[in-house]
């Protein structure tokens, strides 16, 4: 089995340390970084996003290979940033305002920054404008905006005309998700995307994005 291989096993069964220890390897063995993470990290996170997807794997089976994604990422983001490898894109995601839940927000987070985007995690109760001053300030191409509450998600809709306001719509795409949320009522408040759970969110950020 290859070193890359070896790396994409080892993050779905979330050995982190294993992980790390195998990029490090990669590296000496002076395999290009983009190549450690694409056909090693990314693809042991897509797989392990396909199977939550199809309920094969559970929410904690999916943080624990994510954390051991970020610790072979650890060692992998200044041989990235050396070689010029770009982010597929930058996602501003948040909890909107009003609400508290953050526990499937973080899933979505670790998902898109699986599939390659860069997340700037605005947090949980934001503000609609605190959004899109985020998507400014790090020329986000989407925003991401996660609600659990029937009386809170109607903040979407305000995240939505903020863009607008903003004059950004198109330039930053807006995709929502959420226990509550679906897809008629992503429509109806005019969001760009809907999407169930975090590993369709990725896949969503990328078709969203324009990126394979
Ligand atoms: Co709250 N809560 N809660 N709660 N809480 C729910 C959501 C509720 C359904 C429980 C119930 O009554 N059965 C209910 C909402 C009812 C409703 O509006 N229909 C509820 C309520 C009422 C409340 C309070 C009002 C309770 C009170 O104080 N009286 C209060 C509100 C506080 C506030 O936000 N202002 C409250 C508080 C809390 C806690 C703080 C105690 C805690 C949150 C802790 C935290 O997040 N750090 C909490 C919890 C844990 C829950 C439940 C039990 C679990 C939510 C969760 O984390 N699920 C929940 C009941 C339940 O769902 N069974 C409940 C796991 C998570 C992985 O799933 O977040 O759905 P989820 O994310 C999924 C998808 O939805 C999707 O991907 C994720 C993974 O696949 N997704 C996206 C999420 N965001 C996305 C964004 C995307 C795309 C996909 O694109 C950007």
């Amino acid at each position: 089995m290859s070193v890359l291989e070896q790396i994409t096993e080892n993050l779905i069964k979330g050995k982190a340390k294993d992980v790390k220890e195998l990029v490090a390897k990669a590296v000496a063995e002076k395999i290009k970084p983009a190549d450690i993470l694409n056909k090693g990290l990314l693809s042991g996170m897509s797989i392990i996003g396909e199977r939550f997807k199809k309920n094969e794997v559970y929410v904690p089976e999916v943080l624990i290979a994510a954390r051991a994604m970020k610790a072979g990422m650890e060692q992998l983001k200044p041989l990235l940033a050396a070689a010029g490898v770009q982010p597929k894109g930058t996602v501003v995601v948040g909890t909107v305002k009003g609400d508290l839940h953050d526990i499937g927000k973080n899933l979505v987070c670790m998902m898109l920054e699986g599939a390659g985007f860069k997340i700037v995690d605005a947090g949980i109760n934001v503000e609609p404008d605190k959004m899109v001053q985020l998507a400014k300030e790090n020329n986000a191409n989407l925003i991401g905006a996660s609600a659990l509450l029937t009386t809170t998600m109607t903040n979407m809709k305000s995240v939505v005309e903020a863009v607008k306001a903003a004059g950004m719509s198109g330039k930053v795409k807006v995709m929502i998700g959420g226990a509550p949320v679906t897809q008629a009522f992503a429509d109806e408040i005019g969001a760009d995307g809907y999407a169930p759970d975090a590993a369709s969110a990725a896949d969503l950020a990328k078709k969203l994005s324009g990126v394979k």
